[in-house]
């Protein structure tokens, strides 16, 4: 089908008459992206299938990767790409008159996910099948991934994401794997030949469908399966309004992240937790038991992999399975879920640190709380026995306490692995966060530096700087990233340097271009492109970077003679739907653009760009085209960052904070190729415990800082009036937690150098060619490595 030129396009002609029943004269980029995905399906459904069989036959031991985002973007231009029929099929496509890319950009990106974390277990996925490793990852099917962003007059507008509408190519719908899923109802406790039993009665039923998708590897026979569960109606029950059971069981996998404001958000967003982790290990278990007929070493043959809390009930469900249904003892339960079980956390931020009141837990699912209630009874009085008469230590690590139910201790107490995403977040987990039981369980925590995918990342999304690496150092580095610091040398080879300036050039043009189609603003191609997106969040500091380019445009405005490197400030970002703060942050930006770009005094030296709903799909065509990467949250605050280490592959070169990842950077790229500036974690984390900080001190003494934050709400803003305020107070009233007046002139100075830095265009080219070199320690092959060697123990 594949095999050259000819033989695809006249099976592609084939297929797409006889499918959509029309000539190929009248057919849309739609039927044609249809068509294609069909083809590739079948095309590796072979080695879907051998992959599934040899798993089997070999009996290998098989990773699960439960989370609650992934967040995929677009798949056939990666699918083309590691199955390596890429150049077949644009050819073919060519002399058909169409184009490969016209083709992807109907593909709606699968956003499954908010950001980091489900970018990850993306990128996860990618290295285990391109390692040829077993691992799998289950999620839930939503039927909405996340909010569409409008910006209608600056302020953020978010429509309901529709993914689906056209249907999903990749995936599928496997019925008859479908299962149950209990919720509500009560649990009879009786003894049975002096066993204690428990049988949950009354419980509303909802079926969980899966749909799969197949994982392709890169250049390698493994396809591995991402299975997403929908919920669906089970028997409609004879005592309830049936559409009302209907709307409630939908509405499990309709939305990501519901709003929980609300207990009965709240509810909804629980029971998202429980069908998936319930889902998930049903099918495991019955896959297990038909190739095993018992569970006993089920450690031995499978590792669960929790990222972040979300998935947490995986441990109750699984001693649920064990106890109830294998009739295990509980310490024989426990010793194979906690070998079974593994857990990353994401962050130390505590409003992302769930807590489930137990008045909600308990009726919703009540035998995995009994389940709970006995772990919480155990570890406390090991605890006890441990530290005696130290109840405030033991109040303090408790499962369940004052009414809540804490799902990071319940994860740390149920596995056997607790790791952090970068060096710092891992010591700051141990030290602090989870200082207590670190104490009590050493030897469960341990750090795994997160990582991107390159081929993603550099292969696909920038062709032209991947070729000129390929053309410099070979194709190794494909498939071992380690193999990109050869470029070391080239980073003084002149004719590189000049190669690796017109690949730059040629990206920031597209996106130069689309820049001007989807905002009308003209953007000078040779300024300096300096880019801020990722989440919208008041750690990171995207007001920081505002309050530099409203210093800027002071400068320019009140001194004629002040000139700077002309500079594009580009942005991207959403904020979540109930995150007021952040949404004015958005505001702010746009207004602050509405003020600079059409200022003709400044002479173009500034602009502001906001790209409207930032995505997988809009990054891979930002980062090739940055110049400046901006890593700015407050130190200790990002766990790790991973567009970071996007931007670096690309070439971009870095200013921010010693946090998360950006120390990492900094370490292998040295001091002369980053820009570092601000408060380290150390002293942040000294200023919480101890204070001293006074924001106030510094907008008094600073000309400059008293100068933006004034003009926060002085009407310089005239078409925001008073919107502004909530900021102002954040930075002065509420003494400004995330220190953005502290950091604001060490910030100025660091981008004073970086404009200085940039002057000198070979020097800079050779910073960026040094970037690219040490970026090969960022992919997520080496993470997904140093996991399955480190706590899954799993092989090739
Ligand atoms: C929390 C919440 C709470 C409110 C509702 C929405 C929501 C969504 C997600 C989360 C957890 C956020 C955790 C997260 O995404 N952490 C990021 O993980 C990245 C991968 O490890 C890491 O690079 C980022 O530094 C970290 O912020």
């Amino acid at each position: 089908m594949f095999a050259n030129k000819e033989e695809f396009k006249y099976t592609f002609l084939q297929r797409l008459e006889m499918v959509y029943g029309k000539r190929f004269s009248e057919s849309t980029a739609l039927d044609q992206y249809h068509t294609l995905g069909n083809m590739i399906r079948e095309h590796i459904s072979n080695h879907w299938i051998q992959t599934n069989e040899r798993n089997r036959a070999e009996h290998k031991k098989q990773v699960y990767y439960l989370s609650i985002e992934f967040l995929l973007g677009r798949l056939l231009g990666s699918y083309l790409m590691n199955l390596g029929i890429r150049d077949v099929v644009e050819e073919g496509l060519k002399e058909l008159g169409i184009q490969l890319r016209d083709i992807e950009e109907v593909e709606t990106d699968a956003g499954l996910g908010n950001g980091g974390l489900g970018r990850l277990a993306a990128c996860f996925l990618d290295s285990l099948a391109s390692l040829d490793l077993p691992g799998h990852g289950q999620g839930i099917r939503y039927k909405h991934g996340l909010f569409d962003q409008k910006i209608v007059n600056g302020y953020q507008v978010e429509l309901p994401e529709q993914w689906l509408r056209h249907g999903n190519v990749w995936e599928v719908r496997k019925e008859d794997l479908a299962i149950e899923v209990n919720f509500w109802g009560k649990v009879n406790v009786y003894t049975e030949n002096g066993r204690l039993k428990f049988h949950h009665i009354d419980a509303e039923k909802v079926m969980a469908v899966p749909y799969d998708m197949p994982v392709i590897g890169y250049d390698t026979k493994t396809v591995n399966t991402l299975r997403l569960w929908s919920a669906e109606p089970a028997k409609f029950p004879m005592n309830k309004n049936v559409m009302q059971y209907k709307r409630e069981t939908e509405a499990i996998s309709e939305f990501l992240y519901p709003d929980d404001a609300n207990d009965e958000g709240k509810i909804l967003r629980l029971k998202q937790q429980y069908f998936l982790v319930a889902a998930s290990i049903g099918s495991i278990v019955r896959e297990y038991r038909n190739r095993y007929g018992h569970l006993k070493d089920f450690h031995q043959h499978v590792a669960i992999h929790i990222n972040d809390t979300h998935p947490v009930l995986a441990i109750p469900e699984l001693m649920r399975i064990l106890l109830d249904e294998e009739e295990m003892s509980w310490e024989d339960a426990w010793y194979i879920t906690t070998n079974t079980i593994s857990y990353t956390n994401h962050t130390t931020l505590s409003e992302a640190l769930e807590k489930w009141p137990v008045y909600i837990f308990k009726p919703l699912l009540p035998r995995i709380y009994m389940i709970i209630e006995e772990i919480n009874e155990r570890f406390c009085r090991n605890l006890w026995e441990r530290y005696p008469g130290d109840w405030k230590r033991i109040e303090e690590m408790a499962i369940i306490a004052h009414g809540l139910v804490k799902m990071a201790h319940l994860a740390i107490v149920g596995c056997h692995s607790v790791n952090g995403v970068a060096k710092i977040h891992s010591e700051i987990l141990k030290h602090r966060e989870m200082k207590r039981f670190y104490e009590y369980f050493p030897e469960k925590f341990n750090n795994k530096t997160n990582g991107i995918t390159h081929r993603r990342w550099l292969l696909k999304a920038n062709p032209e700087l991947a070729t000129l690496v390929t053309e410099a150092i070979g194709t190794g580095w494909i498939k071992h990233s380690e193999q990109l610091i050869e470029l070391k040398r080239y980073a003084t080879d002149a004719s590189f340097k000049e190669e690796l300036a017109h690949v730059k050039m040629k990206r920031k043009a597209i996106l130069a271009k689309l820049i001007c189609e989807k905002t009308g603003i003209a953007i000078d191609e040779t300024s300096i492109f300096d880019v801020q997106v990722k989440r919208l969040h008041a750690y990171k500091r995207q007001l920081l970077n505002v309050l530099h380019i409203m210093y800027l445009y002071n400068r320019l405005k009140a001194d004629p003679n002040f000139t700077i490197y002309p500079r594009t400030f580009i942005f991207g970002a959403k904020a979540s739907p109930g995150y007021h703060y952040a949404k004015r942050i958005i505001k702010l930006i746009h207004s602050l653009a509405e003020k600079v770009n059409h200022d003709k005094q400044i002479k173009g030296q500034l602009k502001v760009v906001f790209l409207e709903n930032y995505r997988v799909s809009l990054a891979e065509k930002i980062f090739p085209a940055a110049d400046v990467s901006e890593q700015i949250s407050t130190a200790s605050k990002e766990a790790s960052g991973t567009g970071n280490m996007k931007f670096m592959i690309n070439g971009a070169v870095t200013i921010g904070t010693m946090d998360g990842a950006n120390i990492e950077i900094f370490e292998r790229v040295g001091s002369d190729n980053i820009f570092i500036f601000g408060l380290t974690a150390e002293e942040v984390l000294h200023y919480y415990e101890n204070g001293g900080y006074h924001s106030y001190e510094y907008y008094h003494h600073d000309q400059r800082i008293q100068q933006v934050v004034n003009q926060l709400v002085n009407g310089f803003f005239h078409d925001a009036y008073d919107h502004f305020e909530p900021i102002y107070d954040s930075l002065l009233a509420q003494n400004d937690q995330y220190f953005v007046l502290r950091d604001f002139a060490s910030y100025v100075e660091a981008q004073e150098k970086v404009g200085t830095a940039y002057e000198h265009q070979e020097k800079w080219l050779e910073m960026s060619a040094i970037n690219i070199a040490n970026s090969g320690y960022f992919s997520s092959d080496r993470t997904i490595r140093e996991y399955a060697r480190d706590i899954w123990n799993i092989h090739e």
